[in-house]
């Protein structure tokens, strides 16, 4: 079995999980900025003064945010590590690690732009010329090396000046902010990028982190997800306008998710807790919100603030394709309390070193659903295993875990396009390159195919080395898939 020659092979980073030199250059600080280092046991916080001035902080917990208390301002402290300050350094590195992931024979990278890099505050009329100067350098490295760019516009952060001015995606004023943002960056990079994401893990994101709003109650939270959809729709247009050919999607969490029982009420729990992430791809993918929308939005107590004209808004900017991350499968019930991902267990998977279900079936099942939902071509641009990585004493790193990870994933979705017909444009495995974890902020937790010698508290050389799935995956990109099923 082998994919066609068109085939997307690549990686997917994200600036604050990875670039790093968060005050160079010009750049703005983004909310990100303010999340400190954390692990399972000590999750990671979002650190403020309260309104009389008092230190502050809020377990930053990426899927279970919490409101910010009233006056509170996000504040950095000299005693704590804030991993996205420096991250792996990618910023000054990245020759060195585009020369490393073309080494593999990827020919794409997904990687995003941070938006306080372009327009400080969010709110300038004219972007930041010194912010677009990292980017140029790694527009000419990818094509250097043949490898096509995959940005992402929105990867979960914004300029923290429009959370504070604004309390971010509550606002439609930070929907025209981002227009004049995507626009910037289709005047400079439209004519060497045709692949766009306009939000990463759209159905995820919650809070002040991720959104810019102080408060995560149902009510602040689906009108900021509204605002986003619109403004997604505006650069789809837009992209369209100035950039003919440009092809755009919008990045979903989606994991596969199984009811845990035959009870009927399982089951239809199931169909319910599936449209909280259909919910958005529906709208997105489709240009107008779903039937089921008013009954969801109801249940949560939700009043949607519209306005005239946004209908036609969202209808003038569908997706192009549909993209999206996969890491694990969940199981619910009616007995069942969660949010996008978690779950009750499942007796029939093995967990990875933190906990989340190993399933690559699920994989394929995902890709067949969306698939028959959509007719869109997909684009998996996230999947990969997060474990603990040890150097041997001739310093090599047996990833032997990750390989077989990767391999019984990768055969999934090959069978997925192979036998049953989905349409896909590629695969960018997440993280290339060994980077800060999202939800735990940890280093120890790597998924590269490279590894950074770094570790929780930023010590370390910074140096790269290939692991073993390094040279694994350079044969299974060279073979386009065929190795994988000749062991
Ligand atoms: C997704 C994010 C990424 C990435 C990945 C792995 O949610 O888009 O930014 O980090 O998950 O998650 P983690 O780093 O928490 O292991």
């Amino acid at each position: 079995m082998q994919l066609s020659n068109n085939f997307l092979w690549g990686g997917a980073t994200a600036d604050f999980q990875f670039d790093g030199a968060y005050q160079e250059d010009g750049r703005g600080l983004s909310t990100h900025d303010f999340e400190t280092d954390g692990s399972v046991q000590h999750p990671r916080c979002n650190t403020f003064k309260t309104a009389d001035g008092q230190f502050g902080e809020l377990p930053s917990s990426f899927f279970a945010p919490d409101s910010l208390p009233d006056g509170a301002e996000p504040c950095l402290y000299e005693d704590r590590y804030y991993p996205s300050h420096k991250a792996v350094d990618h910023y000054h590195r990245y020759k060195e690690d585009i020369a490393l992931l073309a080494g593999m024979g990827m020919n794409v990278y997904r990687f995003s732009i941070c938006w306080s890099r372009i327009f400080p505050t969010g709110d300038e009329l004219e972007p930041n010329e010194a912010g677009f100067r990292f980017y140029d350098g790694i527009f000419a490295e990818l094509e250097k090396h043949g490898m096509q760019p995959l940005v992402t516009i929105h990867h979960d952060e914004l300029p923290v000046a429009l959370a504070l001015k604004y309390d971010g995606w509550s606002s439609r004023h930070t929907i025209d902010c981002y227009v004049r943002y995507c626009k910037a960056l289709f005047e400079r990079y439209g004519k060497r990028c045709k692949y766009w994401l306009t939000f990463n893990e759209i159905n995820a994101v919650r809070g002040f982190a991720a959104c810019g709003t102080h408060k995560c109650d149902n009510q602040t939270h689906y009108n900021a997800v509204h605002n986003m959809f619109l403004a997604s729709a505006r650069a789809v247009k837009l992209g369209h306008e100035m950039m003919p050919g440009s092809m755009f999607g919008a990045m979903y969490a989606m994991s596969e998710l199984y009811p845990a029982t035959c009870k009927p009420e399982d089951v239809f729990t199931r169909l319910q807790k599936r449209r909280e992430s259909y919910y958005f791809i529906d709208t997105m993918a489709r240009g107008y919100y779903p039937s089921y929308a008013a009954d969801l939005l109801a249940r949560r107590g939700v009043t949607l603030h519209t306005e005239p004209g946004d209908d036609a808004i969202l209808a003038a900017g569908a997706l192009d394709y549909v993209s999206f991350s996969y890491y694990r499968s969940n199981v619910c019930s009616t007995e069942t309390r969660m949010n996008v991902i978690g779950g009750d267990p499942n007796p029939y998977l093995e967990l990875t070193p933190w906990g989340w279900p190993i399933d690559p079936l699920g994989l394929r099942f995902l890709m067949n659903e969306l698939w028959d939902r959509y007719q869109k071509p997909l684009f998996i641009v996230e999947n990969g295993l997060g474990a603990v990585d040890k150097v041997e004493e001739d310093g090599s790193i047996q990833d032997d875990y990750r390989i077989a990870f990767l391999k019984d994933h990768l055969r999934a979705m090959m069978e997925a396009i192979a036998t049953d017909g989905v349409q896909c444009l590629g695969y960018t495995m997440w993280a290339p390159i060994d980077l800060v974890s999202l939800s735990t902020g940890e280093m120890k937790k790597r998924y590269g195919f490279i590894y950074v010698d770094m570790d929780d508290k930023g010590n370390g050389t910074l140096e790269r080395k290939p692991k073993k799935s390094y040279y694994w995956m350079k044969d299974v990109i060279a073979s386009n898939g065929e190795k994988l099923w000749a062991e």
